[in-house]
């Protein structure tokens, strides 16, 4: 069994970015080393900090699915397919954020006054957008893969946005408070691709339940084998095409992430700290 979980909005309070409220079940999930493996918006630089902060080592999805990392050091996995980054590997499916920057440029000039990009702004803006610390800014600003787009144009420009992207092979994500553009792929892409790889090869791939509350863990949601949808405090919950499996918290953020995976593990009779002899 392996949970794939959002972040912002899921394990982390929309607006104070708290994870108290799951600790009780993330201590008891820990306890019976039931990987908990971050599947996020966030950059690796965010990521290092948070998994920090979480006391978690497993594997974590960055950018909306543009590369899974994971441990050098955690010999379960190996190097196929990957390349190493410090003390970690890394498998990516998108090009590098570098590769937008001309694009976006056009687009900018199309539809004037729409949208600004991160790399445009300075740390400032950031934290006024998000409520994260300077420092948190700036790691949410290091991207490798894709960009973060503050959109203030109308939903019809929006459409044109979008397809515009598409036409140049872009994948275009609707996060929390940001549009995410970058290289075809998605959470759910990334989490196919270490669920298959998560168990040494000849292994059959574990049970996964993919965790979120947003437009972009659509796909990620209907991938998985069991599907927690969490309420947004400001956003509608989007649409998931799934006929079963498929999970609704009763409260938003944290605590509806711990309620719903409770739910979850009774409805297929899995007990934590399992095997009483
Ligand atoms: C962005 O991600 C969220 C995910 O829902 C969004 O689009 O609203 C990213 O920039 C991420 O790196 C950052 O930590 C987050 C902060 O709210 O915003
Ligand atoms: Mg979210
Ligand atoms: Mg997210």
């Amino acid at each position: 069994l392996v949970i794939y979980t959002d972040l912002d909005g899921s394990l982390l309070d929309h607006h104070t970015y708290s994870f108290a409220a799951a600790e009780p079940l993330l201590g008891e999930l820990a306890a019976s080393s039931i990987p908990v493996v971050p599947c996020t918006s966030k950059t690796r630089a965010e990521l290092s900090v948070f998994r920090h902060r979480l006391g978690n080592a497993y594997p974590f999805i960055i950018e909306n699915g543009s590369a899974v990392y994971w441990e050098a050091a955690d010999g379960s996995r190996t190097a196929a397919d990957s390349e190493r980054i410090d003390t970690l590997y890394r498998h990516r499916f998108v090009p590098a954020r570098e590769h937008w920057r001309p694009i976006l440029e056009q687009l900018g000039r199309d539809l004037d006054g729409c949208f600004t990009p991160f790399s445009a702004m300075q740390v400032a803006d950031v934290v006024e957008l998000t409520g994260l610390s300077a420092e948190e800014a700036a790691a949410a600003m290091q991207r490798e893969f894709g960009e973060a787009v503050h959109w203030r144009g109308s939903d019809e420009q929006l459409q044109a946005f979008s397809k515009a992207l598409r036409e140049h092979g872009a994948a275009v994500h609707r996060g929390g408070r940001f549009i995410h553009v970058m290289g075809p792929s998605d959470k759910g892409r990334a989490l196919q691709w270490l669920n298959d790889h998560y168990n040494d090869p000849g292994g059959s791939a574990p049970i996964s339940i993919a965790i979120g509350d947003g437009n972009n863990d659509v796909p990620m949601l209907e991938v998985a084998d069991y599907a927690l949808l969490i309420r947004s405090p400001v956003n509608p919950l989007p649409a998931v095409d799934r006929d079963s499996g498929l999970f609704v918290s009763q409260e938003p953020g944290p605590a509806g992430w711990q309620q719903g995976l409770r739910d979850i593990f009774a409805h297929i009779n899995f007990s934590l700290g399992g095997i009483v002899d």
